[in-house]
């Protein structure tokens, strides 16, 4: 039932040794059935919703490079079983040139004897595709209705087909995503997470989990019912065979790993499409830490997937990219910035008469941060008698931790990049500069709350000075990278005066 695995102290030694290659417990996960049943997690509703007798039927396709053999197998169980035949029309798995043992001749032969009516098929790689090649080759193989990624180390939960061919049914420009559950990458349980949450992203594209937006919350009349999100988190979706086509499938000049997932969310969205998560439908996944395949050529195929959907999608807003990735912006043969030629997706863009990134700002993700649009002033936060800025020392900006200095770096390190916003917030993308207010108390940079007290800063164009809502003023503690900044009484002092890079005002 999805619980987790116990391991004698023997088998966990074996266990931790593989963990490092696998970057998953292999040993747990070949103890557990094949065909293990998973608990029913969803919403008590999902099971009264009833869908209709004639319903798309689809393909799904797994991809894999790699993957070991028991996590392979129980994803591809857990579709057979779990899905209605009727609604199933093949299992597409689509080898990305592995050379593991065990993927070749094993496999297809594991396949033959355990579905010999052929509702599994293999269908391999001439030669290594990158996951984003690897799903528009499995896609171009299928050939029922609708299309349905899965990565390969999921397992279906119970009905979790239906609610996505019945929405596709409704709506053929949807892209639907189930709710991605978790199974444990080290005690192998599978644990259902909420419904609560949706797509975002951070400016250097990587992917972010957000809170259900309140406009969202208001618009749902019920909790069956689908989630817009602005983005995907890549591995899980599926799209009406045809209509992932007509917008352009995947950009194929895209390597490997990452980038993608934001690349087809924009892409939906600007190109008249929707992207949804459906409650009812839930696939648990094995996150894993670390990839456990090779890279070729050891290209950072994030960054210039990055890159090129920034260029072709992102109008004027690359800048924010740009920020983080200043050494992908000039094409310097050192540094491997060339992303290669776009302008087929440009064209694709104009073909399909696509909106601007701006109307996706503020019409799917209206809550993001802009960190230079609507606001007061922005850029480094400069402390001009010892020439350090405020910085976030490279901090995980999802923890909370005490804001740092550093020596000025002139706009070159996205480190220093803080926003005074309207709503008198010292910001940066997702966190607040934060203080109790007590004398010496240190500024943290926290989640920013919205709601102004401890997080309200007022910037006087005059004087020179920050002041926090408790009328200290910011200080900064020691003259040195890596010193600390708190907020202490007013003195006019020299340790308290700030100048902003860019001064807008309110
Ligand atoms: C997430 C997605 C993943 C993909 C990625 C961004 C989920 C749950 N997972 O990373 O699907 O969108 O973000 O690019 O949303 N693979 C190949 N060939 C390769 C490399 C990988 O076929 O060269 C396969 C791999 O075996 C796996 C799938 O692609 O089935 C995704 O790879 P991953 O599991 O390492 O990605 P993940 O989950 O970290
Ligand atoms: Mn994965």
């Amino acid at each position: 039932m999805g619980r987790r695995v116990e391991l004698s102290a023997e088998k966990q030694e074996e266990a931790d040794k593989l963990f490092k290659k696998e970057a998953f417990n292999i040993v747990a996960s070949d103890m557990i059935a094949l065909n293990r049943s998973v608990s029913d997690n969803r919403d008590p509703q999902c099971s009264r919703v009833s869908y209709p007798k004639v319903m798309p039927n689809a393909s799904v396709v797994i991809i894999f490079h790699n993957e070991a053999w028991s996590p392979l197998l129980r994803t591809v169980h857990s579709v057979v079983n779990r899905s209605p035949p009727e609604y199933l029309h093949e299992v597409i798995l689509l080898d990305d040139f592995s050379d593991r043992a065990g993927l070749g001749e094993k496999l297809d032969g594991y396949i033959k004897d355990t579905w010999p009516d052929g509702i599994v098929k293999v269908v391999r790689a001439p030669e290594r595709q990158g996951l984003i090649r690897a799903r528009v080759l499995g896609a171009k193989a299928a050939t029922g209705e609708v299309l349905v990624f899965l990565d390969s180390h999921c397992e279906c939960n119970v009905q979790w087909l239906e609610p996505l061919v019945a929405r596709i049914k409704e709506s053929r420009s949807a892209l639907l995503c189930p709710m991605i559950d978790v199974i444990d990458a080290k005690a192998m349980s599978y644990n259902g997470i909420g419904a609560g949450s949706v797509g975002g992203f951070w400016w250097s594209l990587h992917f972010s989990w957000r809170p259900l937006p309140q406009r969202e919350r208001k618009r749902r009349k019920s909790s069956v019912e689908t989630i817009r999100s602005p983005t995907m988190a890549g591995g899980l979706f599926a799209a009406d065979r045809k209509y992932f086509f007509e917008i352009g499938g995947y950009d194929p000049g895209m390597d490997v790993w990452g980038g993608e997932n934001l690349e087809i969310s924009f892409r939906v969205w600007m190109c008249g499409g929707t992207l949804e998560f459906v409650p009812c439908s839930r696939v648990g996944h094995i996150f894993r830490s670390s990839h456990p395949y090779t890279f070729p050529g050891n290209k950072d195929t994030h960054g210039l997937n990055s890159k090129r959907l920034a260029e072709v999608w992102m109008d004027g807003y690359k800048r924010l990219f740009y920020h983080h990735r200043r050494d992908l912006l000039v094409i310097n043969p050192q540094f491997n910035a060339d992303a290669g030629d776009f302008s087929d997706r440009l064209q694709l863009r104009r073909d399909l008469k696509c909106k601007s990134f701006k109307w996706y700002l503020e019409n799917v993700y209206p809550e993001k941060f802009i960190p230079d649009e609507n606001v007061i002033a922005y850029g480094m936060v400069r402390n001009p008698s010892s020439n350090l800025c405020l910085d976030t020392l490279s901090k995980d900006e999802k923890m909370v931790f005490n804001l740092g200095l550093y020596g000025c770096q002139g706009g070159v390190s996205s480190n220093q990049l803080f926003s005074l916003s309207q709503s008198n917030e010292l910001r940066r993308e997702e966190s607040c500069m934060d203080s109790v207010g007590g004398e010496g108390s240190p500024v943290k940079l926290m989640p920013c709350h919205g709601s102004r007290g401890h997080q309200e800063w007022t910037y006087n164009l005059e004087t020179k000075v920050i002041v926090h809502s408790s009328g200290k003023c910011l200080d900064k503690v020691e003259e040195k990278n890596g010193g600390e900044v708190k907020v202490e009484k007013c003195n006019g002092k020299d340790s308290q005066i700030w100048e902003f890079e860019n001064y807008i005002g309110p």
